[in-house]
């Protein structure tokens, strides 16, 4: 059966910001306002007033009000909010939270790291594991995998991250993951107040902290590292060219930790996009390491420059749409915005000639692609145009303020979507709630941010905080969908080893994941045998098996870490 709703007061659980708008959506079938009011954790009323009807809501199918308390600005614990004669989870005012998720939502890096031993004086007892894929029996190892169609040889794979609830390693979204890693980072060098120090070495639990280097840097650095792993040695057929993929040649199952797995490894044919992840996020990694690594920074310049060549030569060599046995297929025919990405990233770093002609050649140039999306997986175009919104580069000024200004026209259209809603969040051009809609709520709150950034006006702040209301708890089903965070959040997630659900002697999901979040397509078993007939914004389900609506993915949360940094670092304005 679908999830209860729980109360019918829908609060972000976890923590409104103070100086903030703060709002509640009540589910309410009357035509006129009711009266809502506020109690501190002593139980004393600090504010009241009427709701506003907001009446039918199309992606919830619920009637809702809305309250507004924004007036409220105390900072505390155990707030409760109560309006027709229900209470809401209790909240704190406080920006506490988004201070500890911008670690937090980092930390799932490492939990997700291959090859390498996952140590509990880094993660604590629960979450420690050996190192996976190592060639360790029963595991067969990234050692020497072979290609899935002959090819002849095999290539040494080890590291990297899983991408998800599997042990499948994949180029097209390592390379958006480190990409919004180190764009994290390099933001702070490039825009105005931007707070570096947050993200010093010494920050993260990671083994590299220490070593003088930001950790979030030593983070992104093991996802670049795999991809030119990946990446066919010189002398080989297709040479230059990225292995779109490594995993399993078939499914294994709930439960399976890493280093037990005993699934053959397999390499998938190259492909033109996750090629075209090498070689902007490696140019992006040669500009950024410049000072910090200047032998990486030069080894990833070489690797970018040869996997770019290569594409070009393989435009149109697109991953299989169904090879599906052992591993999903992150399947793209359109690498027409891959292309501007790369071209983008070798610009803003070498600031060669040829590199500005794919740019400004392309149709994507000066942000048209976010006419119609943000960023994802499989639509990259815009993390170009936010390098070269953002890094000084030897555009034309016109080029560059047109870029930010679509950034900020398609923050528009997301404000103007999200506040016809009845639980209001800025997803896409259209309200989609599809595979990993959580993560288009995080990479939209992402642009809104960057319009702040860009503009600093206020409305994009505001949506910026408002998207993290709905994640932390206020939509349909009162659901945190942030682990660790809120009385009523995401624990089952689909994953071969956070399965606590199927084994009690696994963890749950570990403070900070992201669950993709509600999916209309019900594209699991059990999510189509709990859900069927849901609204988008109810179709989500804390199931383990339910991998549609419940999986967890390194892009995901890199779109979370990215928007908690971001979100702590501007809740004192
Ligand atoms: O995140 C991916 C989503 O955009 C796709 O719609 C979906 C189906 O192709 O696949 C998602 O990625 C999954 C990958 O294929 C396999 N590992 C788990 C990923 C997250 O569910």
């Amino acid at each position: 059966a679908a999830p209860d709703p729980g109360s019918i007061v829908k609060v972000n659980q976890v923590a409104y910001v103070p100086g903030l708008p703060k709002q509640a959506t009540i589910v309410s079938g009357s035509g006129s306002p009711i009266a809502w009011t506020l109690r501190n954790a002593a139980g004393s009323t600090v504010a009241s007033g009427q709701t506003t009807v907001r009446g039918a809501d199309s992606l919830s199918g619920d009637s809702v009000h809305i309250a507004d308390f924004s007036g409220y600005d105390t900072v505390g614990t155990g707030y409760v909010l109560s309006a027709g004669g229900a209470q809401s989870y209790p909240f704190d005012i406080s920006a506490a939270a988004v201070r500890k998720l911008r670690y937090d939502a980092l930390a799932f890096f490492y939990h997700q790291r291959s090859g390498t031993p996952i140590e509990a004086q880094y993660v604590g007892n629960a979450y420690a594991r050996p190192a996976g894929h190592l060639n360790v029996a029963p595991n067969r190892g990234d050692n020497n995998v072979p290609c899935r169609v002959s090819c002849g040889y095999t290539m040494d794979v080890r590291g990297g991250w899983y991408d998800a609830g599997d042990h499948g390693k994949y180029g097209v979204n390592t390379g958006i993951a480190a990409w919004q890693l180190i764009n994290q980072y390099e933001r702070t060098l490039h825009v105005a107040g931007a707070d570096r120090a947050a993200l010093a070495d010494g920050t993260l639990a990671i083994p590299e902290r220490g070593n003088g280097v930001p950790d979030i840097l030593d983070e992104a650095r093991w996802g670049v590292e795999f991809l030119m792993k990946m990446q066919i040695p010189t002398g080989r057929t297709d040479a230059g060219m990225v292995r779109h993929k490594v995993s399993d040649e078939n499914w294994t199952a709930l439960p399976t930790r890493p280093e037990q797995d005993a699934q053959p490894r397999v390499l998938a044919a190259p492909s033109t996009a996750a090629t075209l992840n090498l070689a902007a996020t490696a140019a992006q990694a040669a500009r950024v390491w410049k000072t910090i690594d200047p032998t990486f920074a030069d080894r990833a310049l070489t690797a970018a420059t040869r996997a770019y060549t290569a594409a070009k030569a393989n435009p149109t060599r697109y991953a299989d749409p169904n090879d599906t046995n052992g591993s999903g297929t992150y399947a793209d025919n359109n690498v027409s915005d891959e292309f501007y990405w790369a071209a983008a990233e070798l610009y803003a770093t070498t600031g060669a000639s040829n590199y500005r002609t794919d740019v400004t050649g392309s149709p994507h140039f000066r942000g048209t692609g976010f006419a119609t999306h943000g960023f994802e997986w499989w639509w990259t175009a815009g993390l170009g145009d936010v390098t070269l919104a953002m890094v000084p580069n030897g555009l034309a000024s016109s080029d560059v303020s047109a870029t930010r200004n679509a950034i900020a026209s398609y923050a528009d259209q997301l404000l103007t979507q999200a506040n016809r809603q009845g639980y209001p969040v800025a997803t896409h051009s259209q309200p989609l709630f599809v595979w990993g809609s959580n993560g288009i709520v995080a990479n939209a709150g992402n642009v809104l941010a960057l319009a702040y950034d860009f503009t600093g006006q206020q409305k994009y702040r505001a949506g910026v905080y408002q998207t993290l209301d709905y994640l932390f708890g206020r939509n349909p089903y009162n659901q945190s969908y942030v682990a660790g965070y809120g009385e009523r959040a995401t624990r089952n997630v689909h994953h071969r080893f956070w399965a606590n659900q199927v084994d009690a002697s696994l963890p749950t999901a570990p403070a900070g994941s992201l669950a993709g979040g509600p999916n209309h397509e019900l594209q699991d078993p059990y999510a189509q045998a709990q859900l069927a007939g849901c609204r988008p914004q109810k179709c989500y389900i804390d199931h383990i098996e339910a991998y549609s609506v419940n999986e967890v993915t390194i892009n995901w949360n890199s779109a979370l870490a990215w928007l908690a940094n971001w979100a702590a670092e501007k809740a004192g304005d």
